[in-house]
């Protein structure tokens, strides 16, 4: 049997990590930035570890060989979403993504959960990375699930851990009345999901009002009278005391104005290309 060079194998799926993992988190990124609700919330991605592969190896009977194919999770990238309707929503995304093919679907949701408890969608997905070696076409599983189902596995899985897979049964039926509490709770939040979604948004929002009107005072100190810009601020200051976000979004609209007409804008334009 020749040498398994590991780090040789490993290293294109650490590339496949870092990149979907921006890939995903710059998706969170836009939505944002178009004051969209974002249906993913958080993203993280590992490499399983040599001793993780060897043992999924040995309990399933898979060869070197065979290995690339059959471990589906040599590469792993988790996107946590608020609601369990938003795990459809990134399921698809993904679906509609070129740089990216759906291989296969596991879905643990709603009445498939395992017999532990445990709850998530899991979509296998080819993805290619260029390497200095050519492209290479590589499996990688991402998991989709909201906090609440996060929360509950990322806890069963230290237990495994400390009881190398052999919970015992009282612990056991512990974590299945929580699965079920927390699927009670996913259930109960999705009842307010419009409301949340909703404040988010405006919170979102608010957020990318006060940047464009502090960008536009920043720029119009360089350029206009200062003692004037000082004025526009403290304006600034009162509008945002009080909370109003009409008020903030007139005032921003009136700055734009203010700053086109200065040429103000065009700093920032210029200084963007
Ligand atoms: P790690 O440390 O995350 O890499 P199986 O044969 O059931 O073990 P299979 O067929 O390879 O798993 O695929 P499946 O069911 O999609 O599981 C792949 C991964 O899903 C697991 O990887 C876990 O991350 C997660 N998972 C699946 N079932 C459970 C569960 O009951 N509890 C928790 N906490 N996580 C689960 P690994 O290799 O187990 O671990």
């Amino acid at each position: 049997m020749e040498i398994q060079l590991w780090k040789e194998l490993l290293d294109p799926y650490e590339q496949a990590v870092s990149e979907l993992v921006t890939k995903f988190r710059n998706l969170r990124e836009e939505y944002r930035r178009k004051n969209v609700y974002s249906p993913i919330e958080s993203v993280s991605g590992r490499v399983k570890t040599v001793k993780s592969i060897l043992e999924k190896m040995q309990k399933k009977g898979i060869s070197f060989e065979k290995l690339e194919d059959e471990v589906e999770d040599i590469a792993g990238v988790r996107i946590i979403c608020q609601f369990v309707e938003d795990i459809n929503s990134v399921a698809e995304l993904l679906e509609k993504r070129t740089d990216m093919e759906i291989r296969s679907r596991k879905d643990y949701l709603a009445n498939n959960k395992k017999n532990s408890g445990y709850r998530s969608l899991h979509l296998i997905i080819y993805y290619t990375v260029q390497t200095i070696d050519g492209p290479k076409k590589l499996q990688v599983e991402v998991q989709i699930r909201t906090m609440a189902m996060n929360f509950w596995a990322t806890t069963e899985h230290s237990l495994q851990y400390k009881y190398k897979g052999e919970i015992p049964e009282h612990v056991a039926e512990k974590l299945a009345a929580a699965a079920d509490a927390i699927e009670i709770l996913d259930n109960e939040m999705s009842t307010v999901r419009h409301e949340i979604m909703n404040a988010q948004i405006d919170s979102q929002f608010e957020t990318n009002v006060i940047k464009d009107i502090l960008r536009n005072i920043e720029n119009l100190y360089r350029l206009d009278n200062k003692r004037e810009v000082v004025k526009i601020q403290n304006e600034f200051y009162k509008i945002f005391s009080t909370h109003n976000l009409e008020e903030l979004e007139r005032f921003r609209k009136q700055l734009d104005i203010l700053a086109e007409g200065s040429g103000a804008q065009s700093i920032e334009h210029y200084k963007s290309l």
